[in-house]
C-alpha cells in the first residue's frame, strides 16, 4: 500500500493514513487502499480492535484531496463518493471495534471517516469540521448522514452550513468525541481502551455493535426484535457459559469467542 501503514500487536491493528505532505488528504488511491485494508481486516480473527489515525502530529485527515477534486467531472465526483461509501461502510460494519485516534485536523472527509468508527478519541489539538459548503460542494463521504445521527440534526446543520471548525473540547461537549487527551497520550489511551474492550466477550461486543448500528437505522420495534434475536444467538456461545459460570464461581472469566 502506498498511502497506509499497518501494525498489528496484541490483536490490535493500528492503521495510519500516511500522506503527511497533504495532511493525509484522501485521494482515490488512498480510498481504494482503505477499502481493501478494511475488507481484509474484517476477515481476520487475529485482530479484535482497529485504531485508525493519521501520520504526524498536525492532522488526522484534512479532508478529501482538493487537488484531485478540482478538475473532477460530476461522474468522477460520484465515483469517488461511492468508493468512499463502500470503504467507510466496511469500516463501520466490520466485526472488530474501531477507534479513531484523532490527532489533529479532522476536516471534511477526515471528520467523516472518524464518524464511521465506533469511538473517537481526540487529542487536545484536534479540530473537527465540515468545510465543504465553503468549497461549493456538500459533505460527500457520509457527513450529512452520520453527523446528525451522532450530534443531532440542529447541530449537524449548523456545522455543515457555517463550516465552523470546533476544537476537541467542543467536539466532546456535543458528543462527537468520546474523550479528549493530551496528544502525547493519544495512542496509549486508545490502546488502553482497546485492552479493556478485549477483556470482555469479543463476540458479544461484535453482536452489540451490530444491534446498535442496525437498530439506529430502523424503527424501535424492529431494533428490539433484532436485539432479541442477537441476544438469543449469544446464548449459543462458550463465552456465555464461561462468563456466567465464572461469575457464580466468583472467579475471573476467560472469554475467547470471536
Ligand atoms: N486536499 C489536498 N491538499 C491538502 C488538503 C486537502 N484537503 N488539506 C491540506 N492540504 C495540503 C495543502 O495544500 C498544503 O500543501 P502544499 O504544502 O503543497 O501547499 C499542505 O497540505 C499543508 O497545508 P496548509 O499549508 O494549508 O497548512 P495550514 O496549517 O496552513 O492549514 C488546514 C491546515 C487548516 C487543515 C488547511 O490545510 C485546510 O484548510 N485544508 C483543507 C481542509 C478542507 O477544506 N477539507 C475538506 C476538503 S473537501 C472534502 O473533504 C469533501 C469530502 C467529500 C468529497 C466527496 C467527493 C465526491
Amino acid at each position: 500500500m502506498n498511502n497506509l501503514l499497518m501494525e498489528v500487536e496484541n490483536e490490535v491493528a493500528v492503521v495510519t493514513i500516511n500522506r503527511p505532505k497533504s495532511l493525509n488528504a484522501l485521494n482515490s488511491e488512498t480510498l481504494a487502499e482503505l477499502d481493501q485494508c478494511f475488507g481484509e481486516i474484517a476477515e481476520r480473527k487475529d485482530i479484535r480492535v482497529v485504531i485508525l489515525t493519521g501520520s504526524g502530529t498536525k492532522a488526522f485527515v484534512a479532508g478529501a484531496d482538493i487537488s484531485e477534486m478540482v478538475n473532477a467531472t460530476p461522474a468522477e465526483g460520484r465515483k469517488m463518493g461511492l468508493l468512499a461509501k463502500e470503504a467507510f461502510l466496511k469500516l463501520e460494519t466490520m466485526p472488530q471495534v474501531t477507534i479513531a485516534a484523532v490527532n489533529g485536523y479532522a476536516l471534511g472527509g477526515g471528520c467523516e471517516i472518524s464518524m464511521a468508527c465506533d469511538i473517537r478519541v481526540a487529542s487536545d489539538n484536534a479540530k473537527f469540521g465540515q468545510p465543504e459548503t465553503g468549497l461549493g460542494i456538500l459533505p460527500g463521504f457520509g457527513g450529512t448522514q452520520r453527523l446528525p445521527r451522532l450530534v443531532g440534526k440542529g447541530r449537524a446543520k449548523e456545522l455543515i452550513f457555517t463550516c465552523d471548525q470546533i476544537d476537541a473540547q467542543e467536539a466532546y461537549r456535543i458528543g462527537l468525541a468520546n474523550k479528549v487527551v493530551p496528544q502525547e497520550e493519544l495512542l496509549d489511551t486508545c490502546k488502553a481502551m482497546a485492552k479493556k474492550i478485549m477483556s470482555k466477550g469479543s463476540y458479544a461486543v461484535s453482536l452489540a455493535k451490530q444491534a446498535i448500528n442496525t437498530g439506529m437505522d430502523t424503527d424501535l420495534a424492529s431494533g428490539l426484535t433484532l436485539e432479541a434475536n442477537l441476544f438469543g444467538l449469544s446464548f449459543s456461545t462458550d463465552d456465555k457459559k464461561e462468563g456466567m459460570t465464572a461469575f457464580l464461581e466468583k472467579r475471573k472469566a476467560n472469554l475467547t469467542d470471536f
